[in-house]
């Protein structure tokens, strides 16, 4: 192979062209400029995107919220990782790992900064009492799974979809690895939701907040454009419950919140009651 890639001794940072995804990365952390986080009046603030790392959050939230629990009122704030917002000294503070989501809890005497989605899940899950068994075999099958998203998702989004879809070149080998990954990924969820309603058991739970925006949105053919590519359709018991969940009143709200792509009627780039969802969600056309 004449153009084969020889790595030097030493890594060094060359990262060229255009493409928006690489450009925002660099090999050092920490703030890149000084900005405070704006702040509003209820005690759960979020910073944040709905990409699938930051649906799982507001799903939840919605989720809560549809349950009557008035404490899990929040304002949502748009990050736009596009524009670096992630890399703002205020976002730092609260995530030393500058992504999306992070949450502060100010309603005890101290903050409380959450970050990475699943710790996120679990704190808003322990402090409601719902969303995740109290005990024994139903609450480790759910950390089982809520733990595999975490795990394995980074192959679809970071692996499959970058060098699908987002990738300026298209590559034969880190596309076929990653799409056999992705597929044992689906085959797995397939067989596990064969047997059980939701991916835990029969109760709907974080697991399935934290595998739905990524591999639901996958098969309902909103993800990567790769649901023929894929064959989606034929992880039926994926397709079953991705439809089913999709249907929830906390799914449909909580996937459009700080969102600002699409059409018209699922953007809510910023959301501070109830209402900037519902009347956003009123422009949807019924025909
Ligand atoms: N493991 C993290 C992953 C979060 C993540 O990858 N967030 C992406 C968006 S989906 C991000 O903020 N990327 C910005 C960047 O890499 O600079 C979690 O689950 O919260």
């Amino acid at each position: 192979m004449s153009n084969q890639y020889v790595p030097p001794k030493v890594w060094v940072n060359e990262t060229k062209g255009d493409n928006q995804w690489a450009n925002i990365n660099s090999p050092e952390s920490g703030a890149r400029f000084e900005k405070e986080l704006p702040v509003g009046k209820h005690a759960l603030q979020l910073y944040s995107l709905a990409t699938p790392n930051g649906q799982k959050v507001t799903i939840l939230l919605e989720e809560l919220l549809a349950l009557g629990i008035k404490e899990a009122e929040y304002d949502a704030y748009l990050i736009n990782i596009g524009e670096s917002d992630q890399f703002s000294s205020g976002f730092v503070a609260v995530n030393p790992n500058s992504k999306i989501p992070a949450l502060v809890d100010k309603s005890g005497d101290e903050d409380v900064n959450v970050f990475e989605s699943a710790s996120i899940l679990v704190h808003l899950a322990e402090k409601f009492g719902q969303f995740l068994p109290k005990g024994g075999a139903a609450r480790t099958q759910t950390f089982n799974w809520l733990f595999w998203a975490q795990g394995s998702a980074p192959f679809l989004g970071g692996g499959f979809g970058h060098f699908y879809a987002y990738a300026d070149e298209k590559q034969e080998y880190p596309i076929n690895r990653f799409a056999m990954e992705i597929k044992r990924q689906l085959d797995v969820l397939d067989n596990q939701l064969a047997q059980n309603t939701f991916i835990s058991g029969e109760e709907y739970t974080i697991a399935d907040m934290a595998i739905w925006p990524w591999y639901g949105n996958l098969v309902l053919g909103r993800s990567y454009d790769a649901a023929e590519f894929l064959q989606v359709e034929t992880y039926t018991n994926v397709v079953r419950w991705a439809k089913q969940i999709g249907l929830r009143k906390g799914v449909q709200r909580g996937r459009i919140v700080n969102r600002t792509f699409g059409e018209k009627w699922e953007q809510v780039p910023e959301r501070h009651s109830a209402e900037d969802i519902d009347s956003v969600l009123k422009l949807i056309v019924h025909n």
